[in-house]
């Protein structure tokens, strides 16, 4: 089965999306997910003018082989461009796979390991009230494991605080539901947005969060937080031993974890389960944290770790360490990619949880999909492939906006991570 042709097929509905929709000489197609929020351009330009090109005649049955090719014949290694791309064709190639086999993807991968996949959402608001509210909104949309982000006194702008999306973002998922939390985790701009940080009143604020929490919704509910690589090491290992006492499901990007070894100076402070990765984008990014167990979740995306083939070599080897999956799953994550994250999580023996983050109206129209979402657990389907098809006219419909992620500057004007 060859492939005669590839098309980079780049639409914003609500946000800027980026496909790889690839097609056989025996009329099967693949799509696979391309997005990098911020610098989607890079990676359409990475596969329409030098990937592309390389695909039209080969065997859409060798992934593998594809794979290793694309990673091994640039020459240059790694990086979230790079990766995302490998990751697109990735994907398209086991959705075409699935199609011919008649058989959705996860049944290749082995089979399901499990019933369904545990997700959480994104609770957030600017003060405890509205905070309260979002949970509360959460667990009546029947999530069972909820991430908790706040305001922080004194700063103006953080991350993580939802948009109320009745008016700001109408046409999202929420707004049509009547729902008052759509979220876009990373309200984008044309221009980067700056917002403030003090990592001491963060520091102070957030334990208090945590004990306000508990004490309204009990002990049981499982909780996450993203620190969105903001602390030193040290800084980290604060607020992880802070934590202890609410019973985190885990503590995410406490610190940047470029340097991997930075790692080892939280774990002798603390026991909060740590989940690193979202931005990584293969497995020598994880390759000390896996094997000094400096953390319990691998955070990585279909989308931005080489896709499933390379995704599901780091979680094999993560399983030799007891390290859990994590997947990466907000907006900026399209449809086709948690698609393959589900197939992908549904196979494997160390599945942990997975991040859901509900696409808006217009985007569920033209992202077709089969996933379910019932008490709780998600399910990729049983369609043949990834279970997702692209609405092609109703993509055109969106054309690309320039769309920037915020950045940070402290109080004296210093940059620092968002
Ligand atoms: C966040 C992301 O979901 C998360 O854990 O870290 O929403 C992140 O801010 C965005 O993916 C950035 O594009
Ligand atoms: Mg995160």
């Amino acid at each position: 089965m060859i492939i005669e042709r590839a098309d980079v097929i780049v639409t914003s509905p609500s946000r800027n999306f980026v496909t790889l929709k690839l097609t056989t000489d025996e009329g099967h197609t693949g799509l696979g997910d391309a997005t990098l929020n911020g610098r989607e351009l890079a990676v359409v330009s990475y596969l329409r003018d030098h990937v592309v090109p390389l695909l039209i005649g080969r065997d859409a049955h060798r992934i593998e082989d594809t794979w290793q090719f694309l990673y091994r014949s640039a020459y240059w290694r790694r990086g979230p461009v790079t990766m995302a791309a490998i990751a697109a064709v990735d994907m398209a190639l086991w959705d075409i796979k699935g199609k011919a086999a008649g058989m959705p993807v996860y049944q290749l991968l082995g089979g399901a390991s499990r019933t369904g996949l545990l997700a959480y959402g994104h609770a957030s608001g600017k003060d405890l009230p509205e905070l309260f509210d979002s949970v509360r909104h959460h667990l009546e949309e029947g999530y069972r494991a909820i991430r908790i982000q706040t305001g922080v006194p004194g700063l103006t702008s953080i991350y993580g605080i939802a948009s109320n999306a009745a008016h700001e973002h109408p046409g999202s998922a929420a707004a049509a539901s009547g729902g008052r939390y759509d979220y876009e985790p990373a309200r984008r701009g044309a221009w980067p947005k700056e917002e403030d940080w003090d990592t001491r009143s963060y520091l102070r604020h957030v334990p208090t969060v945590f004990e306000a929490v508990r004490g309204e919704f009990g002990p049981e509910l499982p909780l996450l937080h993203d620190a969105h690589h903001r602390l030193t090491p040290i800084q980290a290992a604060q607020l992880g031993k802070a934590l202890e006492p609410y019973d985190l499901f885990w503590l995410e990007d406490c610190t940047p974890a470029e340097n991997q070894e930075a790692l080892r100076l939280v774990r002798q402070h603390t026991t909060t389960p740590l989940a690193i990765g979202e931005v990584f984008n293969t497995v020598w990014d994880y390759q000390q944290l896996i094997r000094e167990q400096l953390i319990d979740y691998v955070r990585g995306s279909v989308t931005h770790t080489g896709g499933i083939s390379h995704l599901r070599k780091v979680l094999d080897h993560a399983a030799q360490y007891q390290i859990k999956s994590g997947m990466h799953g907000p907006t900026d994550i399209s449809p086709v990619g948690m698609a393959a994250a589900m197939h992908l999580g549904l196979a494997i023996h160390n599945f942990g949880i997975q991040e859901y983050m509900r696409h808006s109206a217009a985007t569920d129209a033209v992202f077709r999909q089969s996933f379910t979402w019932r008490d709780g657990l998600l399910h990729p389907g049983d369609a043949p492939g990834l279970g997702v098809e692209l609405d092609v006219d109703e993509a055109g419909r969106y054309p690309y906006e320039q769309a920037y992620l915020p950045f940070n500057r402290l109080a004296d004007g210093t940059v620092h991570d968002w």
